[in-house]
C-alpha cells in the first residue's frame, strides 16, 4: 500500500467513478435497446403467420407469383432431391386451385429471377430437423432448410405470406399473388405437437381423418394420435383377431353404425400424413376402456362369455383380466399387427381411468404391456397414473392430461403435456356451446393460448403438447372442426413458439386474419367474440 502514492489513489478512484459510470449508462442503453427491440419485433410481425416465426423481418418490395413461376428444387443427393420434388408437388397442387397456374418443378440449383427455390444445399445443422428459412427477395422465394422436412414446415409458413384467397379451392382472378421482402429464420421450441382424433366414441372415414390432419399440418401440428380403442369400438382390423372389427368395430356412441379400418387404409392415412411429415400415433386403450374387445370375444371374460356392446359414454366399468397369460398373448398379437404396419416409434397404451381394475393388477398389466411394446421395437406412451406404477420406468413417455406427475418426475419420464383444463378440445368453449363437455371447466380461445407445458412439467423432461378431441358428443366433421378450431392454432403456437415469445393480445389479432383463412378452406371455426367482431367474421 505505502507505495502507491496520493495522486496514484485519485487516479484509481476516479478510474472506478468512470468504470461505475459506464456500467450503469450501459445496461440503461442495452435496456433502452431491448425495448427498441421489443417494439420494433411487434412492427415488424405485421405478418399473420401462426404459429409465430422466431424472427421474422420485413424489407422494401415484394416478389409476384405468376403462371411463369417455377418451383426448382435441389438436395444435397439425388434421394433428398427426390423428396423435396413430393414436396413441391403438394404446394404445386395447392396454388393450382386457387391461381390456376401449373408451376413447373425443375429441378437444378441454376435458379433463375423470377422462381422459388427448395433447397436444403448450404443449410445448418443448428437448424435441426424441423427449421427453416425463407428469404424473399423482388427476384426469389428461397426455401432453406437442413432436412426436407424443414422445407415443408417452411411451406406451409409460405401459404400464410400469400393473400387469404390462396387458400380457396377455386380459381381467384384479378389479384395479385405477392409475398413481401422479407427474411424469416425459424425453428420449433418443442419436436412432439400433437393433436388427438377419438375415432373410437364415433367412428371418422379415412377422408374425415385425412381432411383433419390436412388443416392441422398448416400450422405445424406434427403428430397425429388415434385413439383407435375404448367400449364404444374397436377401429383397426387385426387379422388374427377378426370378430375386434366385425363385432367391436359395429357401433359407436348413439348406437350408429361405427366403421373400422382396414390394415390397408390405416397405412393409406399414415402415407398421407408422412407427405406432410405428420406421424401417426396409434392407441388401444388398456386395461379399462375395453369394453368392445370384451364384447368381441369370450376369452378375454372370467366366464368365456362375449359381453354386450356398449353405446353410452360412461367410463370406467370395463377392464381385461390381468392375470390371464390369455390377456397377454392376445395384446402381444394385436401390438405385433400394428407394430409392422406403424412407422412411428410409438405406440400408446392408454392406461387412464382403469375404474374396474385394482391399483395392484393395473400395476402389473402396464408393466408387462410396456414390455410387449418395447418387444416389437417401439415406445410406449400411457395416461397418468401409468407413471405410478413400480413396473413403469423411463423408457415409458407419460401423457400427462390431469395435475398430478410425481412419479414421472422422479422417474425422469418424459412427458407430453395435455391437461384437460387448457388442451382438451371436446371441453365446451362456455355454456352456449352445441357440443362437448365440461367436467375440466370451459376452455374458451383465449384460455387454450394462455398455458405453456413447463406450468406442468420441467421443461427437460416435456416432449411437447397435445390437444385431444374426445368424441362423445361429436359425431360428424362440422362439430369437429368447431371443436378443434380456432383453439388448435394456439395449442400449435405453445408447441413451437418460445413462451417469451408468445402475447395474446397480439395473437390475437394474427388469429382473427387466419380466420378468412380457415373459412376459405371450408374450416367450421367457432367464431369466438373476443377475437371476431362480428363485422369481421
Ligand atoms: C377422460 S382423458 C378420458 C376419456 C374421455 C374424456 C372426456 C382420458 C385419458 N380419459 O375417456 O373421453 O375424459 O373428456
Amino acid at each position: 500500500m505505502k507505495n502507491i502514492s496520493n495522486t496514484h489513489w485519485k487516479f484509481i478512484s476516479k478510474m472506478m467513478i468512470v468504470l461505475i459510470l459506464a456500467t450503469v449508462s450501459s445496461t440503461m442503453i442495452s435496456k433502452g435497446n431491448n425495448e427498441a427491440k421489443a417494439i420494433s419485433a411487434i412492427e415488424s410481425s405485421n405478418n399473420i403467420i401462426i404459429p409465430r416465426p422466431v424472427s421474422y423481418e420485413k424489407g422494401e418490395g415484394k416478389f409476384i407469383l405468376t403462371k411463369d413461376t417455377s418451383i426448382y428444387i435441389k438436395g444435397n443427393n439425388e434421394e433428398e432431391t427426390e423428396e423435396i420434388n413430393k414436396i413441391a408437388e403438394l404446394i404445386r397442387g395447392k396454388l393450382k386451385s386457387s391461381t390456376g397456374f401449373e408451376l413447373n418443378i425443375i429441378k437444378s440449383d441454376n435458379v433463375p429471377s423470377g422462381s422459388i427455390y427448395l433447397t436444403t444445399i448450404g443449410s445448418e445443422e443448428a437448424q435441426g430437423d424441423e427449421g427453416y428459412k425463407i428469404i424473399t427477395t423482388p427476384e426469389n422465394v428461397k426455401i432453406i432448410a437442413y432436412r426436407p422436412e424443414g422445407i415443408s414446415r417452411g411451406v406451409q409458413t409460405l401459404r400464410q405470406l400469400l393473400l387469404a384467397d390462396i387458400e380457396k379451392d377455386t380459381v381467384v382472378t384479378d389479384v395479385e399473388w405477392s409475398i413481401p421482402v422479407s427474411t424469416i429464420n425459424d425453428k420449433p421450441e418443442y419436436g412432439y405437437r400433437g393433436l388427438m382424433i377419438d375415432v373410437a366414441r364415433h367412428f371418422f372415414t379415412v377422408d374425415e381423418v385425412k381432411r383433419q390432419i390436412d388443416h392441422a399440418s398448416q400450422y405445424k401440428i406434427n403428430k397425429v394420435h388415434l385413439h383407435l380403442s375404448d367400449d364404444q369400438g374397436w377401429r383397426l382390423e387385426i387379422k388374427k383377431w377378426p370378430d375386434l372389427t366385425n363385432i367391436g368395430g359395429s357401433t359407436e356412441v348413439g348406437g350408429g353404425p361405427g366403421g373400422y379400418y382396414t390394415q390397408e387404409e390405416f397405412k393409406d392415412i399414415v402415407k398421407y400424413a408422412a407427405e406432410r411429415y405428420v406421424e401417426i400415433i396409434p392407441e388401444f386403450d388398456m386395461p379399462g376402456h375395453t369394453n368392445a374387445a370384451l364384447a368381441s370375444y369370450g376369452f378375454l371374460n372370467p366366464d368365456g362369455k362375449r359381453k354386450p356392446l356398449y353405446t353410452g359414454t360412461d367410463v370406467g366399468f370395463s377392464s381385461l383380466m390381468t392375470h390371464d397369460e390369455k390377456t397377454y398373448e392376445f395384446i402381444d398379437d394385436v401390438i405385433k399387427e400394428v407394430s409392422e404396419i406403424s412407422p412411428s416409434k410409438y405406440i400408446h397404451i392408454g392406461g387412464d381411468e382403469a375404474d374396474s381394475t385394482k391399483k395392484e393388477d393395473y400395476d402389473y398389466f402396464v408393466g408387462r404391456v410396456s414390455k410387449i411394446v418395447e418387444k416389437y421395437g417401439k415406445t410406449p406412451i400411457g395416461w397418468d397414473p401409468i407413471d405410478t406404477s413400480p413396473e413403469i420406468n423411463s423408457n415409458v413417455v407419460l401423457q400427462n392430461w390431469k395435475d398430478s406427475n410425481e412419479a414421472a418426475r422422479e422417474k425422469n419420464m418424459k412427458m407430453i403435456i395435455s391437461i384437460a383444463k387448457k388442451a382438451y378440445l371436446d371441453m365446451k368453449y362456455n355454456e352456449s356451446t352445441p357440443y362437448g363437455l365440461d367436467w375440466a371447466g370451459y376452455i374458451p380461445v383465449e384460455t387454450a393460448y394462455k398455458w405453456d407445458p413447463t406450468d406442468y412439467a420441467p421443461k427437460e423432461l416435456v416432449l411437447g403438447i397435445e390437444a385431444p378431441l374426445w368424441t362423445e358428443t361429436i359425431s360428424d366433421t362440422k362439430a369437429m372442426d368447431y371443436m378443434i378450431y380456432p383453439r388448435l392454432l394456439g395449442h400449435a403456437e405453445i408447441g413451437w413458439t418460445p413462451k417469451d415469445a408468445r402475447d395474446w393480445n397480439e395473437y390475437k389479432v394474427r388469429l382473427e386474419k387466419q380466420g378468412e383463412r380457415m373459412k376459405n378452406q371450408g374450416i367450421n371455426y367457432y367464431k369466438d367474440s373476443s377475437v371476431w367482431t362480428s363485422e369481421k367474421k
